[in-house]
């Protein structure tokens, strides 16, 4: 028995109790049966049947029988197709965002912005595809031209995570198809039931109008083999990877062993800086938003909190009062503004996680305990710690927060680098200097660099990825669409003379 019935946007959705688990231009799926459990609960919501190998072959198969026609297809075209899947998406926002709730765990307000950010990157890819373009360079010979082409590299895969399981399939996705890639996607296993949902919603749209659904692939596999396999497959051009540090090592050791590409987005250690001129009330529900927000589970949630010495005590006071308001349950209810964390594993790296800190010296100012009842309930966490705790160096993808008290900005700023990971950092202050400084060469080293916004919340219109441990990637807008092309710097001569570059004179 499953609770299946039990909500009725399931089947607006086109899900059953049992769904196949892939996709090639099929429907397949005769490997092995995935649960799909509802986070808040504990209990199974339905079934997915994933890929076995041969599958998954037949499948790579498919692509390459969809890729030369996807190719030729001119990218306006494809931009076209992008735009619908944009529309299928506006049309299905509230089932599927209900959906990502009830799988994925997170707030309904949230997940409906996970939607909105796929919608959002399919407008900007449909501009796109009109505008992705090659320079004309000035070429030192006479009656030469140079020039750049960019042209699709064939296969994709992307390898998305549970935290946000069908805006980063949207990043990777509607860039890719744009620049005339087919794709292969592998969400996480435990979201299966998302990745069914958003599969069904491309498909239809290809389909519809004519083209192989092979272009957009996905395949659900039970455990690491269909990751294994897709990292080991030299026909893919590149891997696009959204998930742990740990992970992504390995993704970019077996890759780059064979000169395959990665874009790799990988773990965050994000903090706010609150200076001596920082407007408070903007800073505490900032923070209250990147720490709290998703139960602490996004790559760009807030987990160190740096605050001048003449602020800290009015911060952590309102920042208690603030966590001691916060609304903990069902995502699903309105006015919930924690939902559970995304599975009892999450929840054993909560307990151990303050086990450690408390260890290491931290002490707990808020929270700090698992709530008792079904389902994976947490309280929102502030420690008080040393910058230098190690333990403050790691990422727990759970919400707990470390506060910490700084003298002097350029010391706030250098812990802000210290950390392996290079995600997402803000500063709060009103100084113009300190807002220069930040960004400039010994500011933050993050891939994302705010000034009062949160770490979280980015927009897709921005270059999406970090620095160092965070993998150097970068999804989503500005120009990270060069990364799914390849680029051809061509050199023609319409002169009926040769002059050779350099000035070589080179006369046989
Ligand atoms: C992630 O957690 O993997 O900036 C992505 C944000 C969201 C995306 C997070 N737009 O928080």
């Amino acid at each position: 028995m499953t609770s299946f019935n039990e909500y009725p946007f399931l089947k607006e959705l086109g899900l059953q109790e049992e769904n196949l688990g892939l996709y090639n231009g099929k429907w397949g799926g005769s490997g092995d049966i995935v649960k799909c459990v509802n986070p808040s609960n504990g209990k199974v919501i339905a079934h997915v049947k994933g890929a076995t190998t041969a599958e998954y072959e037949e499948t790579i198969q498919a692509m390459l029988a969809a890729k030369t026609k996807w190719q030729l297809t001119p990218a306006p075209k494809r931009g076209e197709i992008v735009r619908l899947i944009g529309e299928a998406l506006r049309a299905k926002i509230t089932p599927l965002a209900k959906l990502i709730s009830l799988e994925m765990g997170k707030i309904f307000i949230e997940a409906k912005g996970e939607v909105q950010e796929f919608i959002d990157i399919c407008d900007f890819a449909t501009g796109l595809s009109r505008t992705i373009n090659g320079q004309v360079l000035p070429s030192e010979r006479p009656g030469h031209m140079l020039l750049e082409c960019w042209n699709p590299l064939g296969l994709v895969g992307i390898i998305t995570a549970f935290n946000f399981p069908c805006a980063v399939l949207g990043w990777n996705a509607a860039i890719s198809m744009i620049c005339g890639n087919v794709q292969l996607w592998k969400g996480a296993s435990t979201t299966s039931l998302i990745t069914v949902a958003v599969t069904k919603i491309i498909a239809e749209v290809l389909e519809k109008n004519g083209f192989d659904g092979a272009i957009c692939s996905t395949i659900i596999g039970s455990g690491r083999t269909v990751g294994e396999q897709m990292i080991q497959d030299k026909r893919f051009g590149l891997i696009s990877f959204t998930g742990s540090t740990e992970i992504g090592k390995r993704i970019s050791s077996v890759v780059h062993g064979y000169f395959g590409r990665t874009i790799l987005e990988l773990g965050g250690n994000n903090a706010i800086i609150v200076a001596e001129d920082a407007n408070v009330d903007l800073a505490v529900r900032a923070c209250v938003f990147a720490a709290v927000g998703t139960t602490g589970q996004r790559c760009t949630s807030l987990r160190r909190l740096f605050i001048h010495e003449s602020l800290y005590d009015t911060v952590i006071e309102r920042l208690k009062k603030a966590y001691s308001t916060v609304k903990i349950g069902d995502p699903l209810v309105d006015g919930t503004l924690v939902g559970p964390l995304h599975t009892q594993s999450a929840v054993k790296e909560y307990t151990e996680g303050l086990e450690e800190i408390k260890k290491q010296g931290g002490k707990v100012i808020v929270g700090g305990k698992k709530i008792e009842k079904e389902g994976n309930f947490v309280e929102p966490t502030i420690v008080e710690i040393n910058h230098d705790a190690p333990i403050v160096k790691t990422e727990l993808f759970v919400p707990i927060l470390y506060a910490m008290k700084f003298k002097c900005l350029d010391d706030a700023m250098a812990w802000n680098n210290e950390v392996p990971q290079g995600l997402s950092s803000s500063l709060f202050t009103n100084n113009q200097m300190s807002i220069f400084k930040w960004l400039g060469p010994t500011g933050s080293d993050c891939g994302i660099v705010n000034v009062n916004v949160a770490t979280n919340g980015a927009e897709i219109g921005g270059a999406f990825g970090g620095e160092k441990e965070t993998g150097g990637g970068r999804e989503s807008g500005s120009d990270s669409w060069k990364q799914y092309m390849r680029r051809s710097t061509c050199t023609i001569n319409y002169s009926t003379s040769m002059p050779l570059s350099q000035g070589i004179n080179f006369d046989a």
